[in-house]
């Protein structure tokens, strides 16, 4: 007897805790019942194919056990051994979980909404070098959530209006200065120049504020590249690099980590594009994932929305971000950073529903104040401060004209 779809298929396996464990959520094609697709996901996914296979050995060792389907749900559990992994490439483990079985005709949806990381498998990975420890060991934050504002317009300033923006916001309060996801090294703005530049006024900011401040430095680009970015920005004394973690891929962003650990540095990850794996609830890829095998290559930082309170569509924010801090067999955590239509009318209920372990990160919210950027950002400052103290937004407002004209232009309405 060969090995057929059916192999792969057994409701009555139970996890070994060396298994990697995958939810997904499939819709089967017309024609195709539970079983049949649920044992296609795991065959395809592992070591299966369409046609009938006559193997001796141990292949079967390697197969992928669809071991759960729940019919209400739609969601299906699928085990795989650890074996089937190479430890530390996460290519690899993509190309097998989230992989052909995206495109099957067997089912009409499928998304990985989870996963259940063995040790071995995720101890082969470096994970954060700092996490949430950068808010002390890298930052003067405390016990607040971190402030940080990306310039807007996001591409088009010359490299002096950049670092003036950055020197404004920092004497104004802010921790980071943060590059937009689309600007790397172009010509009206160069990559080295906006790194000396930005870093210089950086200096004068903390001088001037006794406050410690850094830059996240957009060095997104192709791998050779990208590794020659991250050393300019140790040689010039930056803490931070900033990749666009999905643009890039995972392989580069691996590449980075190592190199970020030779210098120090802590990574910010920008998820530009997530929303193609993970707009559609009932395909894809889940951001819970997404931030998953983030934290395992080894980000610091990582933007997982606002709870819905800001410009960009609504998601589990709060689940994720547990799963961030969670333990992950030893792992450093993650801070989560909330970013995208955020002003300080929003910092309050942000803060009750997220906490105060996150980055809070603004551009319009800062940079559209009334009184301009510098304004805008005592006036993001002092809203967090308050959301941490528990003072109202109100009270706080009254002995801060800043936040006043802030709450006078925007209250407290989420922005689309
Ligand atoms: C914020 C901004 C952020 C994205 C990221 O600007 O440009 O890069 O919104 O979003 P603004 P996310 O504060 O002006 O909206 O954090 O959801 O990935
Ligand atoms: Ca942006």
């Amino acid at each position: 007897m060969g090995i057929t779809y059916e192999d792969f298929l057994d409701t009555a396996y139970e996890p070994q805790e060396t298994d990697l464990v995958c939810t997904f959520f499939i819709e089967p094609a017309d024609g195709i019942d539970w079983e049949a697709a649920a044992s296609r996901v795991a065959s395809e996914s592992s070591n299966g194919t369409w046609a009938e296979l006559h193997v001796e050995g141990s292949v079967r060792d390697l197969s992928a056990t669809a071991c759960a389907i729940d019919e209400d749900t739609g969601e299906i559990t699928v085990a795989y051994p650890d074996a089937l992994f190479e430890p530390g490439n996460m290519a690899q483990v993509l190309s097998c979980i989230a992989g052909n079985i995206m495109g099957m005709k067997a089912v009409d949806r499928i998304r990985l909404l989870d996963c259940e990381w063995p040790a071995r498998l995720t101890q082969s990975f470096p994970g954060p070098q700092y996490g949430t420890a950068v808010r002390t060991e890298l930052l003067d934050a405390g016990g607040r959530p971190v402030t940080a504002t990306v310039p807007k317009p996001k591409v088009g300033l010359s490299t002096d209006q950049h670092a003036q923006v950055g020197y404004d916001a920092w004497t104004g309060g802010v921790d980071l200065l943060k590059d937009d996801e689309n600007l790397t090294d172009q010509s009206f703005n160069p990559f080295e120049d906006r790194l000396i530049e930005s870093l210089a006024q950086r200096d004068r900011a903390q001088d001037e504020t006794g406050e410690t401040k850094s830059y996240l430095l957009n060095v997104t680009a192709d791998g050779t590249e990208m590794l020659e970015r991250v050393d300019l920005a140790a040689e010039h004394g930056c803490e931070f690099v900033m990749v666009d973690i999905i643009t890039t891929g995972w392989s580069s962003l691996q590449q980075v980590r190592e190199r970020c650990e030779y210098h120090g540095l802590a990574i910010h990850a920008h998820r530009a594009m997530h929303a193609a794996f993970d707009r559609i609830p009932t395909h894809g890829v889940s951001m819970r994932v997404i931030a998953q095998i983030a934290r395992l290559c080894g980000v610091d930082h990582i933007h997982t929305g606002t709870a819905g309170l800001g410009k960009l569509a609504n998601e589990d924010t709060r689940g994720i971000n547990d799963w961030l801090h969670g333990d992950c067999h030893g792992l450093s955590d993650v801070l989560p950073v909330a970013s995208g239509g955020l002003h300080p009318g929003l910092i309050d209920p942000l803060v009750e529903t997220l906490g105060t372990d996150i980055c809070v990160q603004a551009g319009g919210g800062i940079h559209g104040h009334p009184d301009g950027t510098h304004a805008g950002a005592v006036a993001f400052r002092r809203a967090v401060d308050a959301a941490v103290a528990g003072t109202p937004i109100e009270t706080a407002a009254a002995d801060c004209p800043e936040l006043q004209r802030a709450m006078e232009k925007w209250g407290v309405e989420t922005p689309r």
